[in-house]
This record gives structure tokens, sequence and C-alpha cells, in this order.
């Protein structure tokens, strides 16, 4: 019952910061999820009788993929698929399974943050046996296997029953129906001391966490509410839907902006947080102060001994490069190492593996720690409910210490979405063309130290990833850094990050965007980006 099907290749099949993704009706083109698979599965060697962790967010076209990507999966020899019930499992969730089940790797359905639906978006991304997105070389492999593809191999066998707990085979594959949330619960309670956080909530601490018609719904139920006893309704859009009822599932200030709404007003819980479509970012505000991505980083990172799971402390810090520097702070501080890698959660893993780091984190909302190989916003929200607990002190509060510690990271990313993309490679091109002339050049009271195109090297396993964003850098330690986003799916999207440091304890409560000004206005300036993307403003500040 296993068929081999002739098929033709797509052009299209490259995987981005975060595996492929494009819009529903390309993967509902014929074969495109079958090329895809195969063209994975192909690329692996010595997973015969192994187990494979399926599972996606929830999104539209979930379960018809996961169907095609079990029948794949049987015909080409894995012993054994283990599936979130109803296809359902968080990114960091899978990360975690693939972990504890010393699973071979595992399959991510998600577009993240991107909407959902007919119209919406989809993805696929592979995760390898250390729970974490595969490494370039994986996913290089995989697409020069999409060029070339003649046949996949099929089991023909009715739909696999995903929705009811227990075993089934398919082929000569065992297929596992598991619940989705356990495993991770599990996890997260060896991490964190419960009690105390189901004290604090007794103690009238009061939350709301908005898992925005997504994955982390069930999730939060069950952990925040059930397990830790924060009150009912501390969990809003809790029911996962497969169009996020028509929202991004984006837990930004743009989004998310009731939240910050609800946390700025007289009725602010103690903390509001979210966490977007696949359950890897977080969004934390507290009454009355938004936590930047870089800064929650930098705060978890010097409180995280706090937690029961870090005890010992922290190896050391990564951050992807547009990151702002106030990690980097915490790691000089603690004498430990800090990283800076490229965008995307793939160039943690083996600083991770390798022990050099405990947690690490992007501007874009994104951290996590040893625990698992992707960023895990569930687990980020957790480990500042238990800081807030230890410290019995306000969101607020502890940021204050924080930057009166050691200063201010001004930080803010601006988004030009879907621009063209002839355009935005040109705008990329002629920056890049200018940055040796860059250097020394004044602009008022700002002077360029450096400009570069941000190369890599990574310290465990030696490879080099070049082209990776182009930063200027000024002489006070401001920067300006500039890239094209690898995970949308229409256009173009420039991504232009802007950073000032203060260390002055006087000047640290500005507003960012005020704070900001002089370099935001460069920022236009020197890559010309109205001429190149006939923009003037960005469509998302975050
Ligand atoms: C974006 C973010 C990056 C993140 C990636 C995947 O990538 O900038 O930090 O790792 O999304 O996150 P890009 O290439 O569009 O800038 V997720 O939550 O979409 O899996
Ligand atoms: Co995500």
């Amino acid at each position: 019952m296993i068929k081999e099907i002739a098929t033709t290749p797509y052009s299209d099949q490259r995987p981005g910061t975060s595996g492929l993704r494009k819009k529903v009706p390309i993967f509902q083109q014929r074969h495109y999820v079958e090329n895809f698979v195969q063209s994975i599965f192909d690329s692996l060697t010595g997973f015969a009788g192994e187990t494979l962790v399926v599972g996606g967010d929830g999104r539209f076209y979930n379960r018809d993929a996961i169907q095609k990507i079990l029948k794949i999966a049987a015909a080409n020899g894995f012993g054994r698929a283990v599936v979130g019930r109803g296809g359902v499992l968080s990114t960091p969730a899978v990360s975690a399974l693939i972990r504890s089940l010393k699973a071979f790797g595992g399959v991510v359905l998600s577009a993240s943050h991107n909407p959902g639906g007919p119209d919406g978006d989809f993805g696929i991304k592979y995760n390898v046996a250390n729970g974490g997105p595969a490494p370039e070389k994986v996913t290089d492999a995989i697409y020069a296997r999409t060029r070339e593809i003649t046949s996949f191999r099929i089991v023909e066998a009715p739909d696999v029953d995903i929705d009811r707990l227990g075993v089934t085979q398919l082929g000569d594959m065992r297929v596992e129906i598991v619940d989705s949330v356990e495993n991770y619960a599990a996890l997260m309670q060896t991490l964190f001391d419960f009690d105390r956080i189901r004290d604090a909530f007794r103690g009238g601490f009061t939350m709301k966490f908005d898992a925005m018609s997504a994955v982390t719904g069930p999730y939060a139920h069950v952990i925040l509410e059930d397990m830790l006893g924060a009150a009912p309704g501390t969990v809003l859009n809790g029911a996962p839907l497969p169009d996020f009822g028509g929202h991004h599932p984006d837990p930004n200030l743009v989004h998310a902006k009731h939240l910050y709404d609800l946390a700025m007003s007289d009725r602010s819980p103690d903390l509001c947080a979210a966490s977007d479509g696949d359950g890897d970012r977080n969004l934390i505000i507290g009454r009355g102060r938004f936590v930047t991505p870089s800064d929650s980083l930098a705060v978890l990172a010097a409180n995280a001994h706090l937690a029961p799971g870090y005890r010992d402390g922290v190896a050391g810090i990564a951050r992807s490069m547009p990151t702002s520097g106030a990690a980097d702070r915490v790691a000089e501080k603690l004498g430990i190492g800090l990283y800076e890698t490229p965008t995307g959660w793939k160039f943690f893993g083996n600083l991770l593996d390798a022990g050099l780091v405990t947690i690490c984190g992007e501007e874009s909302a994104g951290t996590g720690s040893n625990h698992v190989r992707e960023k895990d916003g569930l687990w980020a929200v957790l480990l500042w409910l238990d800081v807030l607990a230890a410290r019995k002190q306000s969101v607020d509060a502890i940021l204050r210490d924080h930057w009166a510690t050691y200063g201010r990271n001004y930080y803010s990313r601006h988004d030009y979405e879907e621009v063209d993309s002839d355009g935005a490679n040109a705008l990329v091109k002629s920056l890049r063309d200018s940055l040796p002339s860059l250097k020394g050049k004044r602009f008022g009271a700002l002077e360029i130290a450096e400009a570069d195109d941000f190369a890599y090297h990574d310290p465990v396993d030696g490879s080099d990833s070049r082209n990776q964003g182009l930063r200027v850098m000024f002489a006070d330690g401001s920067r300006i850094v500039y890239r094209l986003s690898g995970t949308g799916t229409a256009g173009a999207t420039l991504r232009v990050y802007i950073e000032r440091y203060e260390a002055d304890p006087a000047k640290q409560f500005l507003e960012t965007q005020n704070a900001l000004s002089d370099l935001i206005a460069l920022s236009h300036e020197i890559a010309g980006i109205e001429r190149f993307t006939q923009r003037k403003a960005p469509s998302v500040i975050t």
C-alpha cells in the first residue's frame, strides 16, 4: 500500500527565517506539501523505525497537512509518529516533546503570528533531534532537493482520527495521539516555583493573558487557571480558532493594543501578557509599564536565579544581532559570555547544546532557555510570574531598578511591510555599497564609528553565515540596523532597528520615539527609505 507518485518540482520552496511560509492557496497546489515533506525526508538519514513529532498551531490547513505528513512519514520508514490531539501543539511544546521522547525530529505547522484562514498564511518547519529548528545546512539541503524532486512516497490509507487519544497503525508506523498540554505543563513545573506563584494569586495578584484565539489557549487555561489558581477569566481568547478570529495573532503593541490600553488604565491587573499564533512569542506589560522584548531578556537573565530551574545561575546569554544591547550589560556584570547571532532561533541551538548559554532572546518578542530549543511564550510569562512572586515588586519597580543598575537601552523597530521587492532589494544593495564610505561621517552630534554587513561565525560547528543585516554604529553606542524579513509572504518587509543607550537615571523616562527621534530621522536619510520604498513612514512600530 505504499505508492510512489511522480511529481514535478516547485521553484519557490526555500525555507526562510523559520521554515517555509506561504499563503494557504500556494500550499494547496497539487503535491506542494508532498514535495516539501518528501524533500525534508530525502535530506535526512537514519530515521528508519524512529519517532517523528507532528503538530501545529491549529490554523486553517493544519489538519490536511498533518494527514499528508503522516502518510508520507509512514511510507518513508518512520516507526512512530506522535501527534498532539486535534493536530495541535505549540512550537515550544513540539520542541519539548522531541526532547522528552528522544525523537528523531519533528514537523511544526505554523506561520506564527501571521493571519490564518483560507487566504491567510501557512507554514512547515522541520526540527531536529535537539528540538530546535533545522540548522542552515539542513534547510539548504531541503531546498536543493525541492528543486529536483521527481517523486514522493505515500501510504494509501484512510485518514487517521487525530481527535481521539490513543494509538493507531498507519502502514508499518504507529501513530500516537497525545494530550497537547501534559508534557509541556510537567516541564514547566520542574522550572518554576508553582507554590510561590499560587500563593501570589491567592494573595490577590491579578493578570490577564491573551491567547489571541491561537494555540496557547489550552496551555494557559491548564497552567495559569487550573494549576496556578489564577482567577477564571484570566485567559482571554482562549479557544484556538483556525483563522484566529480574523486577527493577527501577533503579541505586539499594534495587534494587542487593547492589552496595552488596559495596562495603562486604572483597571490594570498586575500583569498583562500575550502569546502569538504558535506560542513561541510573548508580550509583557506591567501596570503602567510596557517591557520591550530586549529589556525583558535582560531582566529575565538578571533574575533567572530566583526560579528553581535556574538556581545555579545562567551560563551565558545569546541574543540576535538586532536585539538591543541591554542583555550585554547583564552578561558583563555577571561575568558570563554574551553571544550575538543572526536573526532566527536556529542559531541558538548549538550554543545551548554546548552549554555556552542558558537564556536566549530576540527583539521580536522571543525569549527562551535551555529547557527547549525554541523560543517559548508561556515560559517567559511564567518566569516573569515567578520573579514577581519572589521579589514581591511590580513590573514597573523591577524595570526601574534594572535601568538604574544597568542603564536603559531605548529601542524601537520600524517595519515597512509589503513594500515592492525590487525597491527593497535596491535599498539594501545601495546601502551595502555605501557602507565603507559611511565610517567617520557626522550628522549633527552623531558620528558613525563603524558600518558593516553582519556575519556570524558559529563557535560550535564553525559554520559561517553572511549578509545577516546592515549595521550602522555610532560613536556614542547608538545603532541603526537594517534587514529584510525572512518570514513575510507578500512583497518585502524592511525592518529598521533603532537603539540608544542612556546611563543617566534622570534621562531614563522619555517616551521612546522621542528619545530616538534624531536616529529615526537619520534612518531615513542614510538608507533613502522613501526613495526606494515610496513610504514616508513605517506601517508598524514596535
Ligand atoms: C521574524 C523575527 C525573528 C523571529 C522570526 C520567527 O523573522 O524578526 O526574530 O525569529 O520572525 O519568529 P523575520 O525574518 O521576519 O525578521 V515566529 O514567532 O514568526 O516563528
Ligand atoms: Co511564533
